[in-house]
């Protein structure tokens, strides 16, 4: 009875609400930062005894004590010191034998010292952790996290000693039904602490988050705001672009909030000129430094315009698999290998599926002039009619937009992906837009729709959903799923909407280096073949906007089975997961080399 008081006391009196509710510190590029990245102790717990008592309750003796026997007859079932230990970054999956179709619970353990200065405040900072996780220091709980693709902060600055921390993280990748994603996905469920963690040093009070970016269909009016936290609210903020000869000052309001509104000559962010400017955010107590691009993004009938101008997607659709080495992608490496194989394809364009990507993607395409659609993973059968659910695909949408809204390259927020048509699933993903468009006006929302045959012939896009987006993805597998590569030859396309579309999937499996005639399955002929026939089809349809084949390199996936040919890889890569780049790479470069120089 006493352990239920102290522990039902322990969960109430978590510092990790309020912590939580401080939202995700900006640009931590731009601080002082210290990385908790390398091996950390790990113990698996496939039962969460960990965690919960033989009653299946909470336990107030967790492995988050870490605790050690003080005597020799004392009982502790645990030792993180004498236990295995995991690289962070990096999914558990691919470090070990035995982890490789784990979906449980992992314990991590890092020991750290930290002499926090005087007016400090101290944070952890997660790239991300898939998919539930609760985190820990010094014994003391910190907060949980759910999402495995977003990054979060708690606050440590009151807990944290100059010696002897340990950051206990527990971390759960079981799927669920009312989960996001749920169940059923087509990818790996890496599990782990898949990206970076460190430790972020600001002043007390802070530049805690902005946007600063062109105001809707101008293209030199910056508007935003600036938001400290701390107990200094009220500050003078000035932007600084220098390169520009920006120098605006603004006050903060009790809130610690200043909207921040001026008129630039800037040189558009562009993929032909992927323009940056230093910018510098800097308060009386703090200052931050960033690069940003400025565009506009915008549509007008069914053309997609970017500065004015309109533009065609010469996108591919990529996964956070790692280039060659597979498992996770995690890197900044990761991230220049794959956008360098997309631009090697004439892309100027990415859909990061099917999740919100790490921060060097994104920071990598804003430097290479590649635009991208990020989206979150609502993805196939979630329980729409459960709020929960809701909640928690409303709150992984803020996080990505938190992180990357200050990003020129990210032109387009996804909401789903392939989601059956019904009243609930419209009512939720237009929570979902509703949402978006309140956190960020400029950008354009889209979906992965599906598509249905009229009559034999004739495709048509009139998903009620397509109302409510700026841009439509359709994805269809014509020629893999649907029929011969042969069926696209006599297909002509409808949509009820006047209004971009971008074909965000198409595509079929091929083992690289498996030759066979253009009719024979999981060859690269055949793949070959269904993209010739994909492509004259595509260049058909009238109020096509841009193109996402799927995809650039084989992922891994516990749906594709096959011996021999899958082995649990999805073949659809345009290159082999070991880099190897199959014929279908060179159709889709020719085309897009030819529209290169139409545009
Ligand atoms: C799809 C899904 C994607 C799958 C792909 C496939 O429609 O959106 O996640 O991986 O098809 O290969 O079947």
């Amino acid at each position: 009875m006493k352990s239920v008081i102290l522990v039902a006391l322990l969960l109430a009196s978590a510092p990790s609400i309020r912590a939580q509710q401080l939202g995700l510190i900006a640009n931590t590029d731009g601080r002082k930062t210290v990385s908790l990245d390398g091996q950390w102790q790990t113990i698996i717990d496939p039962y969460e005894s960990g965690y919960y008592d033989y009653r299946y309750q909470p336990s107030a003796n967790g492995f988050f004590r870490n605790a050690k026997p003080k005597s020799k007859s004392d009982l502790i079932e645990y030792d993180f010191d004498s236990s295995g230990a995991l690289k962070v970054p990096g999914d558990w999956n691919t470090q070990a034998d035995q982890l490789f179709f784990y979906e449980g619970t992992i314990w991590y353990k890092k020991s750290f010292d930290y002499q926090r200065k005087p007016n400090t405040r101290l944070f952890v900072y997660f790239g991300a952790a898939n998919y539930l996780t609760d985190v820990y220091l010094n014994g003391q709980k910190l907060g949980q996290h759910e999402g495995g693709f977003t990054a979060f902060n708690f606050e440590i600055t009151n807990l944290v000693r100059d010696t002897g921390n340990f950051l206990i993280v527990k971390v759960d990748n079981k799927r669920r039904r009312d989960a996001v994603p749920t169940l059923m996905t087509d990818w790996w469920n890496y599990g782990g602490l898949t990206r970076n963690v460190r430790l972020v040093e600001t002043p007390n009070t802070f530049v805690h988050d902005y946007m600063i970016q062109l105001e809707k269909g101008s293209r030199d009016h910056i508007s935003g705001w600036v938001k400290l936290s701390g107990d200094r609210l009220n500050q003078k903020i000035t932007v600084r672009i220098p390169e520009a000869g920006v120098s605006k000052s603004f006050t903060t309001d009790a809130n610690g909030i200043a909207s921040i509104d001026f008129n630039a000559n800037l040189r558009l962010w562009s993929p032909e000129d992927p323009k940056l400017y230093d910018v510098a955010i800097e308060a009386e107590t703090d200052q931050v430094q960033d690069q940003i691009g400025f565009r506009s993004i915008e549509t007008k009938g069914t053309d997609i315009l970017l500065n004015g101008r309109p533009i065609f997607l010469r996108g591919v659709c990529i996964h956070e698999e790692a280039p060659l080495r597979s498992g996770r992608a995690y890197s900044q490496e990761d991230a220049r290998t794959l956008l360098g194989w997309a631009k090697e394809l004439g892309a100027n364009f990415v859909r990061l599926a099917h999740y919100p990507h790490n921060e060097f993607m994104i920071r990598e395409a804003d430097r290479l002039g590649i635009m991208v659609w990020s989206e979150i993973p609502v993805y196939w059968t979630i329980l729409w009619e459960n709020p929960a659910t809701l909640e928690n695909a409303r709150n992984q949408l803020s996080e990505m937009i938190a992180r990357d809204k200050n990003r020129a390259a990210v032109v387009i927020w996804s909401v789903a992906n392939e989601t059956p048509l019904s009243d609930a699933r419209l009512s939720f993903l237009k929570k979902l837009i509703e949402h978006a468009r309140s956190l960020d006006r400029g950008r354009l929302m889209s979906a992965a729709m599906e598509r249905h045959y009229v009559d034999p012939k004739t495709q048509m896009i009139d998903d009620p959903l397509g109302e409510y987006l700026d841009v439509l993805g359709c994805n269809e597998y014509v020629g893999w799923y649907d029929g011969l590569p042969e069926k696209a030859d006599g297909l002509v396309w409808k949509t009820k909407y006047q209004k971009p579309v971008v074909m965000s999937e198409f595509g079929g499996d091929a083992l690289y280096g498996h030759h066979g005639d253009a009719s024979t399955r999981w060859t690269e002929e055949y793949q070959e073949n269904l993209y010739r026939h994909q492509l004259s089809m595509l260049k058909r349809i009238p109020f096509l906007r841009g193109t996402a084949p799927w995809i650039l390199m084989d992922f891994r996936s516990p749906r594709r089975p096959l011996p021999k040919i899958q082995d649990y890889w999805n073949r659809k890569g345009l290159i082999s997961n070991r880099g190897e780049k199959k014929k279908a790479f060179y159709v889709m470069q020719e085309y897009y080399r030819e529209l290169g120089r139409i545009q």
